[in-house]
C-alpha cells in the first residue's frame, strides 16, 4: 500500500511540476508540510489560536514556494533607484489625472475621512495612488503564497513573514474571507491601500459600517482605513509636511539625514544656515534630506507628519512621491479643500 502510494504521489508530483514549469516561467512548489518549521507553525495556530490543524494543513498544502516572489523582494524599487527616476513613476499626467477622476468620485467619502480625523483628502489619496495606481494594481499573488514563500523560503526575514502568515490565517477567520483567495503583492500587501496582514487586523476600519472591514473592494472601508493608519500614527491636522530648502552661503557642513526620523529642529536646521520658510516653531522636529534630482542635489526639510508618512512605507523617497503626488491631484480636482504651493505642506482653505 506504501509504496502504491508513494509511487502515485511520485507521479503526480512530477506531472505537476512539469506543467508547473510549462505554464509558469518562474519555478514553484508546494510548501512542504513534513518540515519542521512548517511543522511548529501549524501547531502554533492550533494551540494559541484553536485552528483546526486541517484547515491549516490543507491551506499549507494547496500553497505554493515561488522564486519570481524571492526575486522580487530582493530588489524594491526605491532601494535602488534616484529620487528623480523613482518620482517620475508616479508623478505622471496620466497618474494625475487618473488620481482627479478618483478623487471626484469619492469626493464625499474623503470630504468626511478628513473631517472625522484631520487626515486630509490629499494624503490617502496620494497614498492610494502611489501603492496601487488608485486600485488598478493591487498584485496577482495570492497573499498565502507570498507570506509561506517568505516565511519558510527566505531566512533574512522568514520570522516576520512567519508572523505575518499567522495573521493573515487570524484576518480570514475574523472578515470571513476565504484564506486561499485573497491576492496581493509579492509581500503580502493587500488591496489598494497594500496592508500588510498586521497592519490590515490592526488599523483596518469598517468605514461603510457593514460589519466587515473589506479593504479589497469596499472604498469607504479602504480610504477610513489610510486614514486610520495616519491618525494612529499621530498625523497633526493642519500641519506642514516638508519644505523645499537650499542651503545658505554659511552653511559649511549640511546636516543631511536621510533616515525616517526627525532628529533637528526648524532652529537647529536654521542656525546651520539651512534655508526654508515654515510657521512652525523653533522646537518643532525637523530633518534635512538630500536627494538627487535630475539637475542635482535637492534639498528638502521633512517635518513631524512626514515622518508619519515614512510609518506608512519606511522610504523617504516613498514619503515625497506620496505627498508630492497627492499635492498635484489636489490641485487638478481644483475643488474646495486646496492646497498651498508644492512644498509648504497641506491646508485645508475655508470652506
Ligand atoms: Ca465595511
Amino acid at each position: 500500500m506504501n509504496s502504491a502510494v508513494r509511487t502515485t504521489k511520485l507521479v503526480s508530483v512530477a506531472t505537476a511540476a512539469v506543467l508547473s514549469l510549462l505554464m509558469f516561467p518562474s519555478f514553484l512548489q508546494a510548501i512542504d508540510l513534513e518540515r519542521a518549521e512548517v511543522q511548529q507553525f501549524v501547531a502554533d495556530l492550533v494551540e494559541t489560536h484553536q485552528f483546526d490543524p486541517a484547515y491549516v494543513q490543507t491551506a499549507l498544502r494547496a500553497s505554493e514556494s515561488k522564486d519570481s516572489i524571492l526575486e522580487a523582494i530582493s530588489k524594491p524599487a526605491e532601494r535602488t533607484m534616484p529620487w528623480h527616476e523613482y518620482r517620475a513613476i508616479f508623478m505622471t499626467p496620466e497618474r494625475i489625472r487618473a488620481g482627479a477622476t478618483f478623487w471626484r468620485q469619492h469626493q464625499e467619502v474623503l470630504n468626511q475621512i478628513e473631517l472625522n480625523t484631520g487626515v486630509p483628502a490629499e494624503m490617502v489619496v496620494g497614498i492610494i495612488g502611489v501603492e496601487s495606481y488608485f486600485g488598478r494594481r493591487t498584485g496577482s499573488y495570492r497573499v498565502i503564497d507570498a507570506l509561506t514563500t517568505l516565511g519558510f523560503d527566505y531566512p533574512p526575514r522568514s520570522k516576520f513573514f512567519r508572523r505575518e502568515l499567522t495573521e493573515l490565517f487570524l484576518l480570514a477567520r475574523e472578515e470571513n474571507f476565504e484564506l486561499e483567495d485573497l491576492l496581493g503583492s509579492y509581500a503580502g500587501a493587500m488591496g489598494p491601500p497594500q496592508f500588510i496582514p498586521s497592519s490590515y487586523r490592526r488599523y483596518a476600519i469598517d468605514g461603510n459600517g457593514d460589519g466587515q472591514r473589506n479593504l479589497f473592494t469596499n472604498w469607504n472601508d479602504i480610504l477610513s482605513s489610510v486614514a486610520n493608519y495616519f491618525a494612529a500614527h499621530d498625523w497633526q491636522p493642519d500641519q506642514p509636511v516638508t519644505a523645499k530648502a537650499t542651503l545658505g552661503s554659511t552653511a559649511t557642513e549640511p546636516p543631511v539625514d536621510n533616515g525616517l526620523s526627525p532628529k533637528e529642529t526648524v532652529a537647529s536646521l536654521s542656525a546651520s544656515g539651512v534655508l526654508f520658510a515654515t510657521e512652525l516653531e523653533g522646537t518643532a522636529p525637523a530633518q534635512l534630506m538630500k536627494l538627487e534630482g535630475a539637475n542635482g542635489p535637492e534639498y528638502w526639510v521633512g517635518f513631524h507628519n512626514f515622518y508619519v508618512i515614512t510609518r506608512y512605507n519606511r522610504s523617504v523617497l516613498y514619503a515625497l512621491a506620496a505627498f508630492q503626488l497627492g499635492l498635484a491631484v489636489g490641485l487638478a480636482v481644483d475643488t474646495g479643500p486646496t492646497t498651498t504651493e508644492l512644498g509648504l505642506g497641506i491646508t485645508n482653505a475655508t470652506p
